[in-house]
């Protein structure tokens, strides 16, 4: 009794690789291909050893021995190519990302905060021990997929294609709309037997104006289900022993920061915010620490700073008076209400 199961055949650029499970001696007889630098089987845990197949009509015929193998799964490489690196799990590696020329520190997921316009050109250097495999580089925006020759995308190698310059220009790209938020997310694998991949997102939230003639408009990071951001600017504050639907807003409860964004039509002089909370199971939804913040054209700027505030319908902060298009009431990680830490739960945030 013997199982034999080709799990996968991965094709790239060159080398053929094949995953294998067996249990018992067998001979795999696999089209015939350029030896390139050699045929090459690894079993788990194992190093890689050469292996030389037969002549056999119709291709490569290899005789495998499974005794040895952890499991009975073995990757064999059929025809290495140059530059691949077969003892190389490690995923490509950002050397420099630049965003409109400027050095950005690279992070699995790259925030850029708010802009006035979207960047025009987001640049990443990736370098690898093993060749790159550009078939596979994949840029998504927004959840929207684009491969290397759409217009706004620029691929470059160089190092024997150990490096690879991409540049993304956000706006150049077809179809794309605009939007408050947007989400650039950069896929790519090298060339190794494990195909092993680099992931990047990066975000930015432009500073748009509210559309169809309103005031305000109110941007927030992220929305318990069921819950709106147009509820903190409707003018309505939650009574309590109502229900918290329809009239409040709640984050997310994930352990991140959370913010809630005020967009006016035109610059406003603005001398406070009145926050006024959601109440929730007999306590208003007060939260521990967070901060109040304009926008000064180019950046945030801190106003109001709380800590340990007290239990109350609504909490004022005042300032001395700004001009602005923007405030934003930011929380940071598990600055939330002592019961729900990880929320951000308000009805209304009134400027003064
Ligand atoms: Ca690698």
């Amino acid at each position: 009794m013997w199982t034999l199961a080709l799990l996968g055949l991965i094709q790239a650029p060159g080398d053929l690789i094949y995953r294998i499970q067996a249990t018992a001696p067998v001979t795999l007889t696999l089209p015939a291909c350029p030896e390139g630098e050699g045929h090459w089987i690894r079993a788990a845990g194992k190093r890689w050893v050469r292996v030389k197949p037969t002549q056999a009509e119709g291709g490569l015929q290899f005789r495998l021995d499974p005794e040895e193998w952890e499991g009975g799964e073995a990757l064999l490489v059929v025809g290495k190519t140059v530059g691949v690196d077969l003892a190389d799990e490690q995923p490509p590696k950002v050397a420099a990302l630049r965003v409109d020329g400027a050095r950005v520190a690279d992070a699995p997921v790259v925030d850029l905060d708010w802009r006035t316009a979207p960047p025009r050109e987001i640049a990443w250097e990736v370098e690898d021990r093993s060749r790159l495999d550009t078939a596979s580089l994949l840029v998504q925006v927004n959840g929207q997929a684009f491969a290397p020759g759409t217009p706004g995308i620029r691929v470059r190698p160089s190092s024997a294609g150990r490096k690879l310059a991409i540049a993304v220009e956000p706006e150049k790209l077809p179809g794309i709309d605009a939007r408050v938020e947007t989400r650039v997310a950069l896929s790519l694998a090298d060339t190794s037997p494990t195909r092993n991949a680099l992931e990047r997102t990066l975000v930015y939230r432009r500073m748009a104006p509210p559309e169809g003639g309103k005031p305000v408009v109110a941007h927030v990071d992220s929305c318990f289900e069921g819950y709106t951001p147009e509820t903190l600017v409707d003018g309505k504050v939650m009574e309590p022993g109502t229900s918290t639907f329809g009239v409040t807003w709640a984050s997310a409860e994930t352990n991140t920061p959370h913010w809630a964004v005020l967009i006016f039509d035109k610059p406003r002089a603005v001398a406070g915010v009145e926050l006024y909370w959601a109440h929730f199971q007999g306590e208003y939804m007060v939260s521990t620490r967070y901060a109040v913040e304009a926008w000064d054209g180019a950046r945030w700027r801190p106003l109001a700073e709380a800590k340990g505030q007290e239990p109350a319908k609504s909490t004022a902060h005042r300032f001395d008076p700004v001009t602005t298009t923007a405030i934003r009431v930011w929380q940071p990680a598990g600055g939330g209400h002592p019961a729900r830490p990880h929320l951000m739960w308000l009805t209304e945030i009134k400027p003064l």
